[in-house]
């Protein structure tokens, strides 16, 4: 059990964000509207797009210099915004409908009903506009409640690019103004992706978001598969015309950042960016794109099963949240690996939890006492019956 405490990270109990000093108790309370849980309070202070040594940081600079050598015309840089906004930043002003599930306690962090914790930088979009800004760039940490896996985590950085025309801008070309804006956004897309990676297959895919029409989602082909490195789209006008942009049009794009690094620096697991060992930092040095990541020796994983009687309110994120409540960083996957319901209507899950340390080898003893604190806040939490 010591050894277990030595490894854990204090948790700061003020963070500074935004300029803004937050403290614990306002992300962090025992109370129905709020679900943040203290390790993802641990990550707000974190900032690692803001560290020019961390990978995510040498990323976000090589696009940077991307965009300040391809637009005379330069975009406006930010990355120090608040990752706390308001439902109606992250949701309302993008014109994500009312009954969308990203809206749900289930997709997403709320400190309370009309506060939360951003679950994609298009939240500043609105704002942006609104105080006049017409090419930028911003940058931060977002959070997702979601699975566990090795490119899921609850807590990863997006880069968002916006840019606005006016009429000179279309009219010139002789094309319809939605057309021109998506013909510049994929000239540009495309030419990121080769300023980052050089030569690379890649493909555009229809998709939707609420905030543009059309949307596409960028691909490309890394390790014999198609990855999905973001999405864009041309802004739908009612957004623009809400904030004082009625005669103009725009394109907008979110990139995963994560994702982009995984490819670059050949990371095979999305924890590693979180990773404060030395064998990880001391890779990565500023200005240096592309550098292949070394693994060090890969400890073994341990396999853990927990079988249980679910009831309706049991969802995989609440479970899954438990599990890195309790393991943190040690857990590395969760996998539903059976599933049945018996003639009585009762349905039975079991979940095999992998327990994997990045840095060194755990004991049996640690790992059965994690594996025993999960069961007890399983039917704690959940009410539910361990099987
Ligand atoms: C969005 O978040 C949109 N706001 C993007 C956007 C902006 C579209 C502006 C149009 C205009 P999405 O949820 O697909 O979309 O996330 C965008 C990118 O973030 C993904 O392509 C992926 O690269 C990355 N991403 C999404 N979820 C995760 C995750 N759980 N872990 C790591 N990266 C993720
Ligand atoms: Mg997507």
């Amino acid at each position: 059990k010591l050894r277990l405490k030595k490894w854990r990270q204090p948790v700061a109990s003020v963070v500074e964000l935004g300029g803004v000093k937050v403290g614990r108790e306002d992300v962090v309370r025992d109370d129905p509207t709020n679900n943040v849980p203290d390790s993802i309070f641990s990550k707000l202070s974190m900032q690692l797009h803001r560290r020019d040594h961390h990978p995510l940081g040498i990323l976000k600079n090589a696009i940077y210099e991307y965009f300040d050598s391809t637009y005379s015309n330069k975009f406006e840089k930010f990355d120090d915004l608040s990752p706390i906004v308001s439902v109606k930043e992250n949701f309302d002003d993008v014109l994500v409908p009312s009954d969308h599930v990203s809206r749900s306690y289930n997709d997403t962090y709320y400190l309370d009903s009309q506060t939360l914790l951003r679950c994609h930088t298009s939240a500043h979009q609105a704002e942006f506009l609104r105080k006049g800004h017409t090419q930028f760039l911003v940058t931060g940490d977002v959070y997702h409640r979601d699975s566990i896996d090795s490119t899921h985590y609850p807590a990863f950085h997006q880069m968002e690019g916006f840019r606005v025309f006016s009429e000179d801008d279309w009219a010139a070309s002789g094309i319809d103004a939605t057309y021109f804006a998506a013909g510049d956004l994929k000239k540009c897309l495309e030419g990121l992706a080769r300023h980052l990676f050089g030569a690379v297959d890649m493909r555009w895919v229809d998709t939707y978001f609420p905030f543009t029409n059309p949307s596409f989602e960028l691909e490309i082909y890394f390790k014999e598969d198609w990855l999905e490195v973001l999405g864009c789209g041309v802004t739908e006008q009612e957004i623009l015309k809400r904030n004082g942009k009625s005669n103009n049009v725009a394109w907008a794009f979110g990139l995963g950042l994560e994702r982009l690094a995984m490819v670059l620096f050949d990371i095979p697991d999305i924890r590693l960016f979180w990773s404060t060992d030395e064998r990880f930092t001391s890779q990565f040095s500023k200005g240096q794109l592309g550098v292949k990541f070394k693994a060090f020796s890969k400890y073994p994983p341990c396999y853990k099963d927990i079988s249980f009687w679910i009831n309706e309110s049991f969802t995989e994120n609440n479970f899954c949240e438990v599990v890195r409540g309790v393991a943190g960083d040690l857990a590395e996957e969760v996998q539903l690996i059976d599933n049945f319901t018996n003639k009585k209507g009762m349905t039975s899950h079991c979940y095999r939890i992998a327990y994997r340390s990045m840095e060194r080898s755990l004991t049996d003893e640690e790992i059965n006492d994690l594996q025993w604190k999960v069961r007890d806040q399983v039917e704690n939490k959940f009410n539910v019956v361990i099987r």
